[in-house]
């Protein structure tokens, strides 16, 4: 057997000890979190100083978490290391994950975090204008790719039989967290109940300093031209890969298996063409036209476009 089919043996086997359990409506992977403290998030008191970023899963969590830190830091990177973290996820953790639900209580302003839970989950106070929240959105096909491969490198999510079933999947939301089509339609539809800041992954491949600038604005820390270049330097694709703590390269313990892949693994647009077949391609542009017809934005599906 080769190592590769080994490593494989042993992610799937240590998989079964992360079962995925419904809880209402949405997948939480059982070993990283406990529906009932989710259950809690939604009564958090929230400062005017705290920020969530919010995605389904593969749309630029990590990459927000980067920029955040940088923002927060005046573009000093050197600042970000010298917390002592070993990983962005300690400093911008995702709120659904064990225990930090409670963390989140008493720590120091600003409490930055990410979370990929649906709307019905987060603080009801977000929905009365407190704090602030940013919504980054990605092409589906290309989130679909990325998820895929992702499912291999994650020790707690079933490796997919293949390709072809995991897009069928995907299509229906029965995946870990829930339905894309669902997860963006929902948040949209309460943007103007809350602060929010809406971008899309492909604007920040195709123009990662006015986002950023838009971004600093939008959280009230304005960044000087030569800070905002230095935010933008540390948090592209190439730079970000080279940084440990940020691209959560082998510092994820028992959550990635290093031997399957990348967590950082392409940073495109358009990548989905590499993977879909032509019809494919067809039956996912006729799902996504019923499901999105009446969402008033458009997508970015290729670098060209
Ligand atoms: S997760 O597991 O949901 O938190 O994943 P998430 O961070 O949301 O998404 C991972 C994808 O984002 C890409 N990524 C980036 N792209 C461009 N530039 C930068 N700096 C960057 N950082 C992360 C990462 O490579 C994953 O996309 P794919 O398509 O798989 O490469």
């Amino acid at each position: 057997m080769s190592h590769r089919r080994e490593n494989g043996a042993a992610k799937d086997a240590t998989a079964q000890n992360f079962q995925l359990v419904l809880y209402k409506g949405f997948k939480l992977i059982k070993g990283i979190h406990d529906p009932d403290d989710v259950n809690q998030i939604y009564d958090l008191e929230i400062r005017d100083s705290d920020v969530f970023v919010v995605t389904y899963p593969k749309s630029g969590t990590i990459w927000m978490q980067q920029i955040l830190l940088l923002i927060e830091a005046k573009g000093d990177v050197k600042a970000i290391s010298k917390q002592g973290s070993y990983s962005n996820a300690a400093l911008v953790p995702w709120i659904e994950l064990n225990g930090n639900r409670e963390a989140f209580i008493t720590a120091p302003s600003p409490r930055l975090r990410v979370t990929h839970l649906q709307y019905q989950f987060l603080p009801a106070a977000l929905s009365q204008k407190k704090g602030k929240v940013i919504y980054v959105a990605r092409n589906p096909k290309d989130v679909l790719v990325s998820y895929f491969h992702f499912h291999k490198l994650a020790n707690m999510l079933e490796t997919p039989k293949d390709f072809d079933d995991f897009f069928e999947k995907f299509l229906t939301g029965d995946v870990s967290a829930c339905c894309w089509f669902e997860h963006i339609k929902t948040w949209y539809s309460h943007k103007d109940d809350m602060n929010m800041l809406f971008i899309t992954y492909e604007e920040m491949i195709q123009d990662l300093p006015s986002v950023v600038e838009r971004i600093s604005v939008f959280l009230g820390k304005e960044l000087t031209d030569e800070q905002l270049v230095n935010v933008v330097q540390h948090s592209i694709f190439s730079n970000m890969r080279k940084i440990p703590q940020a691209s959560y390269e082998g510092a994820q313990g028992n959550l990635l298996n290093s031997h399957q892949g990348r967590f950082m693994r392409k940073g495109i647009i358009g990548d989905w063409k590499n993977h879909f077949t032509v019809a494919q391609n067809e039956r996912f542009d006729e799902v996504f036209h019923r499901e999105m017809k009446d969402f008033p934005l458009s997508f970015i599906w290729d670098q060209g476009q």
